[in-house]
């Protein structure tokens, strides 16, 4: 894929997993990148003339070196992953320290931790690819590229419901989730919940009691037992204001639990009235951060 901003053309090659393989500035290859495994981080980086100008070797916590010729660097992450210092071959700390905006924008500089304008920052700790070689900076999120400075990817999401629209990223909660293949959105434990499965969440309700039903999959595999599914039904009062008729709550256990269709027991109110339900899947993780997701299921009319 090429991208043309001013003067200055950039070419990926992918491999046939979609891993970047090979970067070219202005028709010219500055970059090959190595794998040693099935991941999309690479290990070792050559030059256009096949020559090992670097290796990555990502260590515990999250810390990442490059050895070059020139002096190793060292890349330091915060808690959610972004390189905010880099420490040269004797450990001394080189520059300022480096922040990012909540949508990964860089606000203080950029790390000099990869091959060319193509390093290593926001998320860095996982080798998301930072492109800075114009203006506008992009991410390479696997399947898609992201722009910080918009929030947005640049693709459509090639797995639909992965997150609120086709463009977002993580449902606009970059802070507490991410999405580093471009597929879904995941909490920080990789958690996710896929709605492509079938039906978004519908309400069909009875003067018995009201049934809330999708189909919606979620998947937490790294932290099992740590969802809740809160249904809540709601029904329309007068025009400015509602009335909530109750909610009940649901744990979710297993690496992947496929919802079904749930009786919720509360009452249909006398007469004729709309009704809708909020579905809200949250994920914990164990310092007590969560992610969560939540979808209105379309309204119905009913008369009891
Ligand atoms: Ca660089």
């Amino acid at each position: 894929m090429a991208t043309t901003q001013g003067a200055t053309t950039l070419r990926y090659t992918r491999d046939a997993t979609d891993r970047i393989v090979a970067r070219a500035v202005g028709g010219a290859t500055v970059a090959r990148y190595g794998f040693s495994g099935d991941g999309d981080t690479p290990d070792f980086t050559l030059d256009g003339a096949n020559n090992v100008i670097e290796r990555d070797v990502a260590l515990v916590g999250g810390v990442v070196m490059t050895k070059r010729s020139g002096g190793d660097v060292w890349s330091y992450p915060n808690v959610h992953g972004d390189v905010v210092a880099t420490a040269n071959a004797a450990g001394t700390k080189q520059g300022a320290t480096l922040s990012y905006d909540p949508f990964g924008s860089a606000l203080a500089g950029t790390a000099d931790n990869a091959a060319g304008n193509y390093d290593y920052g926001w998320l860095g700790s996982h080798q998301r690819g930072l492109e800075h070689e114009g203006s506008i900076a992009t991410i390479e999120m696997g399947a898609r590229q992201y722009v910080p400075g918009l929030g947005r990817f640049l693709e459509v999401d090639p797995v639909e419901g992965g997150s609120a629209n086709a463009y977002d990223y993580v449902n606009q909660d970059p802070v507490g989730g991410t999405d580093l293949d471009g597929n879904a959105a995941r909490n920080q434990f990789g958690c996710s919940v896929d709605w492509s499965d079938g039906d978004r969440p519908y309400l069909r309700t009875s003067s018995r009691h009201s049934r809330v039903g999708q189909k919606a999959r979620f998947s937490c595999p790294r932290n099992p037992g740590k969802m809740r599914l809160t249904i809540t039904v709601y029904r329309r009062k007068g025009w400015l204001w509602t009335e909530n008729m109750g909610s009940q709550r649901y744990t979710l256990t297993g690496g992947g639990t496929t919802l079904r269709p749930r009786d919720f027991s509360t009452h249909c109110a006398g007469g004729t009235h709309t009704y809708w339900a909020t579905v809200v899947a949250e994920a914990w993780a164990p310092n007590g951060r969560y992610s969560r997701y939540s979808y209105v299921t379309p309204s119905v009319r009913l008369t009891c």
